[in-house]
Formats: C-alpha cells, structure tokens, sequence
C-alpha cells in the first residue's frame, strides 16, 4: 500500500514536472507570462525568505505549501523566452538571454534544481533545514538576475 502510494505521487509529481507548453500568439504574450510566473514565484520564495531570515514567524505548513508553488513556478517562465519575444512589452530581460542561450539554460537549470531543494527541506518542519536550503536557491536567483536582467 505505501509503495502504491508513492509511486502515485511520483506520478503526480513528474505530470507536474512537465507543464504543457503554453502557447504563444504575439510576443506580448510569452512576455507577459513569464512576467506573471516569475511575480508568482518571487512573491512565494519572499515569503520563505522571511521565515528563513527571522523576518516573519516560522510556519511549517505555510513554508511547504510556498515551497511547492516556488518549484512549480520555477519550471514555467523558461519556454516563454522563445525567439523573438526580446521586445513586444517592456521587459528587464537583456539581450544576452538570447545571444548566450547555453549559459541561460544553464543559470535555468540550476535555480530550478536549487529551488527544488526547498520542498524537502520546507516539509520537514525544521527550520535550520529551510534556513540551509533558501540561501544556495537565492544565490542561483541572484545569479542569473546578475548577468541577465536589467537594472
Ligand atoms: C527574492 C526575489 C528575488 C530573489 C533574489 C535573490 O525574494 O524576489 O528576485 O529573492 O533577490 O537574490
């Protein structure tokens, strides 16, 4: 019974891994979702920066559930930075996303393994275990904002 259920939600989990690509009719659109996810994906890693930081109370069940929304959220914006969506709406995003796509890719992969991270760590009810794990996933944020984004 206990490796049914584990294996339901490996299932569940690995559905969740592979979002169906969203679909795109004008620039505007990719920009603005990928704008959209990543506002949903700060807004709930703030939160856990706030209890792993001692700026907010630490609430075990708040934690697990803002982790699980930074780790899906943390798999969207990527497919919406397709060609030609540098321009169409304002956006941070710098020209070298798309000039130095491996080294994007890369900065992706490794916020979304970081970020991952948080889920156990945010489960567990321990603290020192969230605390542990935000910092290396705000680095690989940071990271990528560093040589990606606008200032
Ligand atoms: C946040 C947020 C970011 C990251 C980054 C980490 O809470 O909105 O963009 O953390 O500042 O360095």
């Amino acid at each position: 019974m206990k490796t049914a259920l584990s294996l339901m939600l490996a299932l569940s989990a690995a559905t969740l891994a592979v979002p169906a690509a969203a679909q795109f009719a004008k620039a505007e659109d990719a920009i603005k979702y990928r704008q959209s996810a990543l506002t949903v994906l700060g807004n709930h890693f703030g939160r856990l920066g706030a209890m792993a930081n001692g700026r907010a109370p630490f609430d075990a069940a708040v934690a697990a559930a803002d982790a699980d929304v930074v780790a899906v959220a943390a798999r969207l914006p990527w497919h919406a930075f397709g060609p030609g969506t540098d321009t169409g709406r304002a956006t941070a995003a710098r020209p070298e996303i798309w000039t130095e796509q491996d080294k994007f890719k890369d900065r992706a992969e490794k916020m979304q393994a970081e970020v991952a991270k948080l889920v156990p760590a945010a489960k567990s009810g321990n603290l020192d275990q969230l605390k542990a794990a935000f910092g290396p996933a705000a680095q690989s944020c940071k990271a990528c904002h560093d040589d990606f984004r606008r200032r």
